[in-house]
């Protein structure tokens, strides 16, 4: 065993920042495993070009024999898993993927990780880890007067993704308990930063109303979500993974919970700011609420008492100036912009909003 760790999904959001999070702070070599789906961008990892600390594989978790073939090859020190379906829409309209990447692909790992560990001995064997990324979204969902997501919550998955996720999660406990395997399960609320595909709240926002166009929020806006910045889960996950203890699993938040209409006002206003644009007017005109999402979680709100108190982790970043460097992320990079609204993307967006929006109130 070196001291390369193999990640799944390395080319999505988080896993992409948490790549160039990985080797900028630790320097240590990276394999990433990852299929390149609609959600997958290897310009998100453009920076790495010729730096052999990243070994990119284009492949999918569910495949068994790769998997095998990367533990044997770069015999890493720890799985960090990233790789989902993760966009909650999508889960209603086409759950299958979502089944098979999150559930059947998690299985596959743990498996794989599972016989690679068997033959581990000694140091090497104590010092393996198997890192399940996973979402508080396994909640379900809070009113307004009730205690955050705790790590003792019980599950109650609401939407097919979420029951995937869920799924998974207790696949990763399972392998824990019956073997022994050394997972760490992270619980984070939503994520916000660079390189997030624009079909989540925040990016959709931000390019809709930069280009004038309807922004389409769901029932009465006032679901709430606990907004953290991608850096600071990135943080928490190399904390958990280099600190947390086998078996345990730790919630993640920001501490930043916001009604979604709050959200897209702030977008408005900053981009009536940094980008003003008589045509279009006050951007906050062209907020359009449309129907809802069906079974939509009122509202997530974490509580991060227990990475902080055993790792000391709490985010860096506020909700106001995250939003704001978000913001000036996306009007600096156009060109990723473009490159990842490909054909397939343009098809589901406009299945996805066609009736929607047909639908105003
Ligand atoms: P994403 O959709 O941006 O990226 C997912 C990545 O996984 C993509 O690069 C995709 O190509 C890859 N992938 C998909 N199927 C694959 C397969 N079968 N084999 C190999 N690679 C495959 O997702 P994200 O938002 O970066 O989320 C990453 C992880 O974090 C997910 O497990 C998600 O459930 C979890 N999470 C996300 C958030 C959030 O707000 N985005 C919050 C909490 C937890
Ligand atoms: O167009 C929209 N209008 C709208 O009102 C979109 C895309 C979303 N919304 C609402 C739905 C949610 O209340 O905004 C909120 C955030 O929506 P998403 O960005 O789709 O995120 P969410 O459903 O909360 O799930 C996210 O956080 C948890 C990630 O997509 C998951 O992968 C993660 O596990």
């Amino acid at each position: 065993m070196n001291d390369a760790i193999l990640v799944t999904g390395g080319a999505g959001f988080i896993g992409s920042n948490f790549v160039l999070d990985w080797i900028q702070q630790r320097g240590t070599p990276v394999i990433n495993l990852d299929l390149l789906t609609y959600a997958g961008n290897a310009a998100n990892l453009q920076t790495l070009e010729g730096d052999t600390r990243h070994i990119f594989v284009r492949g999918d978790i569910c495949d068994a024999p790769l998997v095998k073939s990367l533990l044997e090859k770069y015999q890493p020190r720890a799985l960090v898993h990233f790789a989902a379906e993760s966009h909650v829409d999508r889960s209603l309209v086409s759950p299958d993927t979502f089944i098979q990447t999150n559930v059947f692909g998690t299985f596959t790992l743990l498996r794989q990780a599972h016989e690679y560990w068997n033959r581990l001995t000694g140091h090497e064997r104590e010092q393996f880890r198997f890192l399940h990324v996973s979402t508080d979204e396994v909640y379900g969902t809070l009113d307004e007067h009730d205690p955050a997501f705790s790590e003792t919550t019980a599950y109650a998955p609401n939407s097919p993704y979420a029951a995937s996720k869920a799924s998974s999660d207790h696949l990763v406990r399972a392998w824990h308990h019956t073997w022994g395997l050394p997972v760490l399960t992270t619980n984070c609320s939503n994520n916000y930063g660079p390189f997030q595909f624009p079909e989540k709240l925040i990016p959709l926002m931000i390019l809709n109303a930069l280009e004038g166009k309807p922004l389409p929020v769901y029932g009465d806006g006032l679901n709430v979500r606990d907004w953290l910045f991608v850096g600071d889960h990135c943080t928490a996950i190399r904390e958990v993974l280099e600190r947390g203890r086998p078996g345990e699993t730790y919630n993640v938040g920001g501490s930043s919970e916001r009604a979604n209409i709050d959200v897209v006002t702030t977008i408005c206003d900053l981009l009536d700011e940094m980008r003003p644009n008589a045509g279009i007017g006050p951007r906050r005109n062209l907020i359009t609420y449309v129907t809802d999402r069906p079974g939509h979680d009122r509202r997530y709100a974490i509580n991060a008492t227990k990475i902080t108190h055993e790792l000391s982790w709490h985010p860096l970043e506020r909700f106001e100036s995250g939003i704001r460097r978000t913001v000036a992320w996306y009007l600096d990079h156009l060109d990723w912009v473009n490159n990842v609204r490909s054909g397939a993307y343009q098809q589901w967006i406009e299945h996805n909003y066609a009736e929607r929006l047909g639908t105003e109130r």
